[in-house]
């Protein structure tokens, strides 16, 4: 048994996430969360709702709320929907709270004492109609690097180039629009991350257990050159900057930047967890307290690896101190709405409320996954995600349980029959069903989830092909034995594929093993050695039929949700 600790990056507080943002991170983080209890292994899993900067400020003042009011509001939203789609978070925590405060204070206390933070006078902008700083989002204007008119103070959402406000063209307050600005002295601490960076590079490089797009993302940063960056703002809403543990001087109407407290709440939330549940976060990040032998799994999307490949590791590295680094990376490209943005303000796409609204988890779940944005971006379109559920869960998968479970009901006195002996079907059948279970089990471990929903797939066809063939339906009018054996590989399978359903679509594969009368104990991951995978289930064990697993999704509902949702605009 091993010991796997898994974050999924940490989704703003400023308004529910769309389906794009969810399988990009927390939904594939959880599919592995599950997989990896499956196997029996001892997971950690965590997440949190990152609740400063600028994007918290500016959406509370959006929504006429006090900040604090709106991410306690924001935090429960995301906490219920997140609920919705099973993610089986042990904690989800809140940047906001004290232990937060409290490491990410210390993080920079430990740096500087380290030499790796310098306190430098900076220009900034500041709005004279605003009369503040306009730090980050607070300003937008045109991006240096590629021109596009509404880049951000922090990011230029079209190039994904970090920038620094200052560096912005025709820049305007994102508060009033006013371009009645000015830069002025402003005092900021300073990450010296060129310090690092050979560090950085050396780790990188020991790295090879990361999935490509993570690796390459990183390398892209190193090779162009870490440079010094600022790591506090003039906002109030934040983590205040301490010295000694007391206020730092002349910074008292300054916080921590985002970036710099936002990844330490990985930390914090699990202390959070600690806190509530009694258990003992040190041993999931100290490597002096039991850390070291976990492995720690990170789940993002690609404009998030810059900071987890380079950022925080200066910040873990520079601290001297011996806390975990991250073993695998796993990064994502975009979903896209029709190969455009999902977007709130126009009402572009589907957000992780209004799907559930529309259709239970398990499908969006399976949809998101089956065409996870791995090697490039994917669209998403209606009209896929009915071809796939409807073809995936329906038809396979939900047929297939269908019709061996009411046979068995109607023939067999709703039991898994006794009787008949395997014959070349069934054991042709093992062999192939072995061979699909460990390319399954290779996919799930490399995290590789579209190849896993497809092989996860494929086991179900399989299933349909030896039902075909040995049709018990046909058999029990000259030979009950051979029916009987059709009808009780056909029970075990249904149990099997549920059983490594369960990471995908833990909802429908709960259905069915209860339906079948599988105890918890018994839907483990199966291991493959010497298991007789297909004459598992007690012979005469009762079951009941499950009611319709997947409903289709009609062509008239895709047409309503076409319009509704702005499909292909
Ligand atoms: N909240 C950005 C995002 O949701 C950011 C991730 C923080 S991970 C420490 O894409
Ligand atoms: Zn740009």
């Amino acid at each position: 048994m091993a010991r796997y600790l898994i974050t999924s990056a940490l989704p703003y507080i400023n308004g529910v996430k769309h389906l794009g943002n969810l399988a990009g991170s927390q939904l594939p983080a959880d599919v592995h969360a599950r997989y990896r209890r499956l196997e029996g292994h001892e997971v950690l899993f965590i997440c949190a709702t990152d609740e400063h900067g600028t994007p918290a400020e500016l959406a509370a003042a959006e929504a006429g709320q006090d900040v604090r009011a709106y991410c306690d509001e924001q935090h429960l939203i995301q906490k219920r929907v997140s609920e919705g789609f099973n993610l089986s978070f042990d904690w989800f925590g809140r940047s906001s709270n004290p232990p937060n405060h409290r490491l990410t204070q210390h993080f920079c206390e430990q740096l500087e004492k380290n030499g790796l933070i310098e306190e430098r006078v900076t220009k900034q902008i500041y709005s004279i109609d605003d009369g503040r700083f306009l730090p980050d989002r607070y300003v937008e204007g045109t991006c240096p690097v590629c021109g596009f008119e509404r880049a951000r103070g922090d990011q230029c959402d079209n190039c994904q180039t970090l920038l620094d406000p200052i560096q912005l063209k025709n820049p305007r307050s994102k508060i009033s629009g006013s371009t009645n600005l000015e830069p002025r002295d402003t005092a900021h601490l300073f990450l010296l991350q060129p310090k690092m960076q050979d560090r950085v590079r050396a780790w990188v490089d020991q790295s090879t257990d990361w999935p490509h797009l993570a690796r390459s993302i990183a390398y892209k940063w190193l090779d162009e050159g870490l440079i010094d960056r600022s790591i506090t703002r003039d906002l109030s809403w934040g983590v205040k900057v301490t010295k000694d543990g007391k206020p730092r001087p002349g910074f008292e109407s300054k916080v921590f930047y985002v970036w710099f407290d936002a990844p330490i709440e990985y930390i914090a939330s699990t202390v959070e967890w600690s806190e509530a549940t009694g258990g003992n976060w040190e041993r999931w990040w100290r490597e002096d307290k039991g850390a070291k032998d976990v492995t720690y799994v990170e789940f993002m999307g690609k404009d998030n690896v810059a900071f987890h490949t380079v950022s925080f590791p200066v910040t873990i590295m520079g601290s001297g101190e011996p806390w975990k680094l991250v073993d695998r990376l796993k990064a994502f490209n975009w979903v896209t709405w029709y190969g455009g943005k999902f977007s709130t303000s126009e009402q572009r796409g589907i957000f992780m409320d209004v799907a559930l609204d529309l259709l239970p988890s398990d499908y969006w779940r399976w949809y998101l996954m089956a065409n996870a944005p791995e090697t490039a971006d994917a669209p998403f379109t209606l009209e896929h995600f009915q071809q796939t559920v409807n073809a995936d869960l329906a038809n396979v998968f939900g047929n297939f349980v269908n019709r061996i479970t009411r046979f068995a009901e109607t023939r067999f006195e709703s039991a898994v029959p006794d009787g008949g002996e395997f014959g070349e079907l069934e054991k042709k059948l093992e062999d192939d069903i072995s061979a699909k279970l460990q390319a399954l089990s290779a996919h799930h471990a490399a995290m590789e989830f579209r190849k896993a929903a497809a092989e996860t797939r494929a086991l179900w066809v399989l299933g349909n092909e030896y039902l075909q063939v040995a049709a018990p339906w046909t058999a029990i009018k000259t030979d009950r034995d051979r029916a009987a054996v059709g009808v009780r590989v056909g029970l075990n399978l249904c149990a099997l594929f549920a059983i490594v359903a369960q990471p995908f679509i833990p909802d429908a594969a709960g259905k069915i093993l209860d339906a079948i009368g599988v105890p918890n104990e018994n839907r483990k991951w199966p291991s493959g050695a010497g298991e007789r995978l297909l004459d598992a289930l007690p012979r005469g064990l009762k079951l009941t039929p499950p009611d319709v697993l997947f409903k289709k999704v009609e062509d008239a509902q895709v047409g309503e949700w076409a319009a509704r949702f702005g499909a292909g605009s």
